[in-house]
């Protein structure tokens, strides 16, 4: 089994993105799974040309992007990416689109065909903070997270995908006044242990994990 596993590069005037620095110290293979990680640019266009080609080129079995989600309190795996961009800054390529559907012939949201339930009770289990999140957003990650499903949905139905969000590292805390954070090897773990729940459930867990609000 494959695993494409993605993170991104630093937006927003960071210098480093957690997403990117954790799933470098990923280990070579999860649960007999080989990884294979790639680096997305913050960058609408560029990230889903990057992602589609890795996809074609590396015919994974999963894909598992990751992004840094400032203000979080854990790893939070998305359950559902929107057809919308309103950017609410410019990405890393200068482009802003504001309430523009991603793919015109998309259906409204995908779904992520990952065992997000599973994910969320592994990385527990692991000792880290984690919980399912019902929004990734509308900015580069949502948008992201949509492509992959599109293309899952139009050219690679045999393939399962999905997103996670990733608080702030520790030292990006440390700039700022309480702001949660975890470190890169604790958020590299809990990532471990989300790929190890998505090679082997390949039904998800059937328990409460939604949300009052
Ligand atoms: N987080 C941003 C884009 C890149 C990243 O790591 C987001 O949540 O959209």
């Amino acid at each position: 089994m494959k695993v494409l596993i993605t993170g991104f590069e630093p937006f927003g005037g960071e210098t480093v993105n957690p997403s990117w620095e954790a799933v470098k110290l990923l280990p070579r293979q999860v649960a007999g799974a080989e990884l294979v990680r790639l680096r997305l640019p913050t960058a609408a266009r560029a990230s889903l040309e990057a992602l589609h080609r890795a996809m074609r080129e590396e015919a994974p079995d999963i894909v598992m992007a990751v992004g840094q989600a400032g203000g979080r309190f854990g790893v939070t795996p998305e359950r559902v990416a929107l057809n919308l961009d309103d950017f609410s800054i410019p990405d890393n390529a200068g482009d802003q689109p504001i309430d523009t559907p991603i793919f015109a012939d998309g259906a409204p949201a995908y779904f992520s065909n990952l065992p997000v339930k599973a994910m969320v009770q592994a990385i527990r289990e692991a000792g880290y903070p984690a919980s399912l999140s019902h929004s990734a957003g509308t900015y580069v990650c949502n948008h992201v997270m949509y492509g992959i499903l599109y293309y899952m949905d139009k050219e690679f139905p045999s393939m399962r995908g999905g997103f996670l969000h990733v608080p702030f590292s520790t030292a990006q805390a440390a700039g700022r006044q309480n702001a949660p954070s975890m470190s890169l090897p604790d958020i590299a773990s809990a990532l471990e242990a989300a790929v190890k729940a998505a090679v082997l459930c390949q039904t998800d867990l059937r328990q409460a994990g939604g949300s009052i609000h």
